[in-house]
């Protein structure tokens, strides 16, 4: 966030004061009512209908979530907060499904924005992952089809659109989702149903007169100065002098909680007993607890030897974030005196689980760079979201087990989300040895634990293992501060196909996360029968989700087996050979089209174990004396003759992934100097200089998200240049 001169004047007045000289007044009104108000418990959600697969036995639950716009009240006596949720709702409902039963859920986008969903912390094929660019507009509907297989865990669902994600996340678009394992539970015997209770922590700026701030312009981080739990500014909950199992999740846009829990001013142990994927083998007890964007911790609390005491979980500023006062606390125990349930109150057992953690001896090491360059977008390695050429950055074989070093640098903290896969932390050593160094190990609760998110925290670097089970597809990895991760530190992956491996017909075919197939389509209504009898025989058939332990144990044979070339020398070595079957086809999407596919230059990758050589062409119609920049190759043209015509052919070998076809002709005598020919993310209107979409032709329309195209999508409603259609 940009610190005005006001607030760094009042931060030194402070400092005089003998506060803190990081610490800033607040933002937001003030809050005088800490404690006053109870935990609210997010609804359950109720699946509408369901189907057994005739094949296999597993059945389906069919729910409905409409993303619709609400008002909901944070500061007694000013007006209402305007929201975007899930239901209507902040957080959303929440999922409880036991593991084993698949769930298709139809999200349908009543909101104004754009919206993409992502159910995190599952392994989920690649079509209904959430994909960036996979968008449900305003109208439009789109079914998730979900595993629910992974090892019991308390995952979460949010919003994923590419450069929309913190509006959306920060107006509501977040709730839990909980795989649930009954004969794992009964056996450990863990404090369960009113005594197993969620807590989403959340942290915003309110204005004065009570709606969330305007975060439309951040682009470094919204630290917010009000936490909120469930919901709730600065919650109480009554507890009962016993057990309770507490799941939190961090579902804030940047903010970092360092908690702990104080009986006045001392400091009370608690058990950490689950991870971002479940159980951890063995309980681990701490006085402190740090978790970051998108991590989930499990952790038990004994409130027995706090008779009649109010406990406070509180919040001590950690890392770069910028510290607010009175940002000290998150909420409040209030420990009656009498127990009426002593069930699941027994000790936690030394041993919870059994993981199966990836083995070490990676395939290939590689390091990711955390950084922004003053002025420049937020990347991974220099390459940022927004080019699609070079987003994918690893192609890792199905199956093998790769090692990262994620590192970051001073003044900022990451938390690196990898899709589908869980990971093991090795170690965490500094980043830029330059500077001062963060944290040099790892957390007691975070060794042997199994994460999707990696914390890199100021100047921290974590080193990974991934492996790379059970299925093939192009999946995405960012930085889970999502104002980083929209402008634009994410990049992609693409689990490629197994050569020789013989059991292709059971994971091949759902790669693509822009599978037509399952785009999203206009919304009017659900006809029930219409899901029983048509929509949920549909994803049975289609085999999505063989069983996983199933999958990986051919997989790990597969390698043992293997003869090819050395899966040791390099990733992309195992996949350079000739490959046997027809390769795929892929093209740029037309601009032309008016099929849905947004932005019109995105491509989509197919996993595809041939060498391939590609050619691109790109002729330009230059005129003299303008400067053209084509984006790709990256060569700068300058005309010597007027109205000449200049074709430009490059020709690649690609060891893997994909073809690409991409031809693409301008004619165009528009006197700007930046080129029009094949720039992948051209945007129009609002917010881009009130640019048309003229170069591309007469008939182009600049939609309300400032995207080029024809048709409805882009020339109706909202529309904002070109031949706009009268709605
Ligand atoms: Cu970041």
């Amino acid at each position: 966030m940009l610190i005005s001169p006001i607030a760094l004047f009042a931060a030194s007045l402070l400092w005089a004061a003998g506060v803190s000289a990081q610490q800033l007044p607040r933002r937001s009104p003030p809050y005088p009512y800490a404690f006053q108000y109870a935990l609210p418990i997010p609804p359950t959600k109720v699946p509408i209908a369901s189907y057994k697969n005739p094949t296999t036995g597993v059945p389906i639950d069919f729910y409905e979530v409409h993303i619709r716009p609400f008002k909901k009240g944070f500061f007694p006596g000013l007006q209402d907060a305007d929201l975007v949720g899930y239901d209507g709702l902040f957080p959303g409902p929440v999922f409880k499904v036991e593991r084993g039963r698949e769930t298709l859920v139809r999200f349908v986008n009543g909101g104004h924005r754009p919206a993409s969903v992502h159910l995190h912390g599952s392994f989920t094929r690649a079509p209904w992952d959430g994909w960036a660019e996979d968008l449900l507009l305003p109208g439009e509907f789109k079914d998730y089809y979900y595993p629910n297989q992974a090892a019991a865990r308390t995952l979460w669902y949010h919003d994923h659109t590419a450069g929309l994600t913190t509006l959306n996340t920060y107006a509501g678009q977040v709730g839990m989702y909980l795989i649930t394992d009954s004969a794992v539970e009964s056996r450990l015997g863990l404090p369960q149903r009113a005594h197993d209770i969620p807590l989403l922590l959340d942290s915003h700026f309110f204005t004065a007169a009570g709606n969330i701030s305007d975060e439309s312009k951040e682009v470094t981080s919204t630290y917010g100065d009000t936490f909120t739990v469930n919901g709730q500014i600065l919650p109480y909950l009554k507890v009962e002098p016993r057990k309770y199992r507490f799941r939190l999740l961090d579902a804030a846009v940047s903010r970092t909680f360092n908690l702990t829990l104080m009986d006045k001013n001392t400091s009370v142990p608690f058990v950490v007993v689950a991870s971002d994927a479940g159980f951890r083998e063995t309980p681990v007890e701490t006085k402190s607890l740090v978790i970051a964007m998108a991590e989930r911790w499990e952790i038990v609390i004994d409130f027995a030897p706090f008779v009649g005491k109010n406990l406070t979980l509180a919040h001590t500023t950690i890392f770069a974030d910028t510290d607010y006062v009175g940002s000290d606390k998150v909420m409040q125990f209030n420990v009656g005196k009498v127990v009426t349930d002593w069930s699941n109150n027994g000790p936690i057992p030394k041993k919870l689980v059994e993981l199966k953690l990836p083995k070490n001896s990676p395939v290939v090491e590689r390091t990711f760079n955390f950084v922004r360059n003053i002025g420049q977008p937020w990347t991974i390695n220099g390459k940022p979201w927004s080019d699609p050429m070079s987003r994918v950055q690893m192609k890792p074989p199905l199956g093998t087990v790769e090692k990262y070093n994620l590192r970051g640098t001073g003044g900022w903290s990451h938390p690196v989300h990898l899709h589908l896969v869980d990971m093991q932390l090795l170690s965490r050593t500094v980043g830029n040895p330059n500077q001062k160094a963060g944290r040099m190990y790892l957390e007691e609760y975070e060794k042997g634990a199994l994460k999707d998110i990696a914390l890199l925290g100021d100047n921290e670097q974590v080193t990974v293992l991934a492996k790379f089970v059970p299925y093939e597809g192009v999946y995405m990895f960012h930085c889970h501060n999502v104002v980083h991760e929209d402008v634009s530190m994410m990049a992609a992956f693409n689990i490629t196909a197994l050569q020789d491996f013989g059991y292709g017909n059971l994971t091949g075919g759902l790669e693509d996360p822009l599978d037509k197939r399952f785009k999203a389509k206009t919304y009017s209504a659900t006809n029930l029968q219409q899901i029983k009898s048509e929509v949920l025989p549909y994803y049975a058939w289609l085999n999505a989700y063989p069983d996983p332990a199933f999958l990986e144990a051919r997989i790990d044979e597969h390698w043992l087996t293997y003869k090819g070339p050395s899966p040791t020398s390099s990733a992309s070595a195992a996949v350079s050979t000739s490959s046997s079957g027809t390769p795929l086809t892929r093209s740029f999407a037309q601009v032309t089209s008016d099929d849905g596919s947004r932005p019109p230059w995105s491509i989509t990758l197919k996993a595809q174990e041939a060498s391939i050589t590609a050619t691109r062409s790109f002729e330009w119609v230059t005129k003299k004396s303008k400067t053209w920049t084509p984006y790709t190759p990256s060569t700068t043209k300058t005309a010597s003759t007027p109205d000449s015509t200049t074709t430009e052919t490059e020709t690649s070998t690609f060891t893997t992934t994909l073809v690409v076809t991409a031809t693409y002709t301008t004619n165009s005598t528009s006197s700007s100097t930046t080129a029009v020919g094949p720039v992948l993310e051209y945007r129009c209107g609002a917010g881009y200089g009130n640019r048309t979409c003229e170069v591309f032709g007469d008939e182009y329309c600049c939609s309300e998200w400032g995207w080029c195209g024809v048709g409805s999508i882009w020339c109706g409603n909202g529309c904002q240049l070109g031949p706009c259609l009268k709605v």
